[in-house]
């Protein structure tokens, strides 16, 4: 569905004189306005091409109707979301649930819609139609040369769609690991991992990364061959410069100190990129900052502390990405929520006043250090935010115009009430 423009900025002609009032207070508050309203302006989240139809859990999947049926309908929602913020110029396909039968159109048809393609991801956790060998007891960690040869192969076919889209990295999150003590020699699925993934990195293009995704659990219930970030800090260094460890936020035991995480693993080099999501218990795959807000604020200051000190651009050298799953919202709001949270929470790490932490830091004085980051942390930014999409030539309210303009059951009306997007 495509957003006509006249709609747009009538839409936005309604809002602008409140929005006015709110930006010019919290630009008279802030130092350099201007500067971090290009760095949101730049910004870019990628959408997983995995997260635009409902989700569901093992227990039941309620469809919400209107859902993509193809990988185009999949390009035209994404494209519809990036009219609306103008911050969501990717996408992430998810291989076998998205092959671009013929890419040279599909790209064509990205690029009309202001997208290109962030990571690939490859998919050795199910067993398709018609697959030689079962994943069910493992991919690169398996016992059997055979499947793990079949993995191999298979991540270096993603390769291939994703040159032919201009895509320049590859995800692989691995379920392999075991459910009961005894089922498996660590160190032998270590190494057989080790050396599939060598086989996968052999085959990337000289300008491609390789992203490890790691998960503590799930859908094995003992161990995960690839189970923490040390675990997969440990494969990308002894894979070469080419690999890096991902952070999807929701594959960490109960209380892990994530942004602790990420500060080290950039300190090395060997931060990759994320999947953006929240969760309560495990991996829940719920919107962006809607659980634990200020963990994802403390994220982004060690991400923006530690990318200024490697001199790094922060909307190009790592891969920003959600990953997330919804079982009950519609999946495009809950796409334009999490994309709001990401960038108003980065909007608050740049707020933080670097020169009076370090200044706080070096004297112990933890009470003030405490403040700077609070004061950024509660200082309100959407008007900012908000700014940057009307600039870019976004929606001031996107949810408010999706619903006025009855997206979702427009879409209905197009596509019918039971379809059914691949993905989870
Ligand atoms: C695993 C994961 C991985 C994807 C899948 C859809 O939990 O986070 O990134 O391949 O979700
Ligand atoms: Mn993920």
């Amino acid at each position: 569905m495509q957003i006509e423009k006249y709609k747009l900025e009538e839409h936005n002609h309604s809002l602008q004189k409140e929005h006015r009032r709110r930006f010019e207070f919290i630009a008279a508050e802030i130092k350099d306005p201007e500067g971090i309203l290009q760095k949101l302006i730049d910004f870019q989240v990628a959408i997983p091409s995995w997260a635009l139809g409902t989700g569901g859990t093992r227990f039941a999947r309620f469809a919400g109707g209107g859902e993509p049926r193809s990988l185009e309908e999949k390009i035209e929602d994404i494209g519809l979301l990036h009219a609306l913020n103008k911050s969501s110029g990717a996408i992430s396909l998810h291989i076998p649930w998205d092959i671009p039968e013929n890419a040279a159109n599909i790209k064509a048809l990205a690029a009309q819609n202001g997208l290109r393609f962030d990571a690939m991801n490859s998919n050795t956790f199910q067993d398709q139609p018609g697959q030689q060998l079962s994943y069910k007891f493992g991919s690169m960690q398996h016992v059997d040369k055979a499947v793990r040869k079949q993995a191999v192969e298979h991540n270096i076919e993603v390769i291939k769609y994703g040159v032919e889209l201009g895509s320049e990295s590859l995800t692989v999150w691995l379920s392999d690991g075991s459910c009961f003590p005894g089922q498996l020699n660590f160190r032998k699925a270590f190494q057989h991992t080790l050396e599939s993934l060598q086989e996968v990195y052999a085959a990337l293009p000289d300008s491609w990364k390789m992203f490890v995704e790691y998960k503590a659990f799930e859908p094995n219930f003992y161990s995960t061959t690839v189970g923490d970030w040390g675990q997969s800090l440990l494969y990308a260094s002894k894979l070469g410069d080419k690999a890096y460890t991902l952070v999807d936020l929701g594959h960490h035991l109960p209380n892990a100190n994530i942004e602790q995480i990420v500060a080290l693993l950039l300190m090395e080099g060997k931060l990759g990129g994320f999947h953006f999501n929240d969760s309560k218990y495990g991996d829940d795959d719920l919107t962006v900052g809607s659980i634990k807000p200020y963990q994802l604020f403390l994220i982004f200051n060690e991400l923006v502390e530690g990318m200024d000190a490697r001199g790094m651009n922060h909307n190009t050298d790592l891969g920003w990405m959600i990953d997330a799953s919804h079982n009950i919202k519609d999946p495009l709001e809950d796409l334009l929520q999490s994309v709001e949270a990401i960038l108003i929470t980065y909007a608050q790490a740049l707020l933080v006043d670097r020169q009076k932490l370090t200044e706080a830091q070096l004297k112990n004085d933890v009470v003030t250090a405490q403040e700077i980051l609070q004061q950024a942390f509660r200082t309100d930014v959407r008007a900012l935010v908000a700014e940057a999409r009307l600039r870019a030539g976004g929606s001031l309210n996107p949810i408010g115009f999706y619903r006025n303009e009855k997206v979702r059951e427009n879409l209905i009306k197009q596509r019918g009430s039971k379809t059914v997007a691949t993905g989870l």
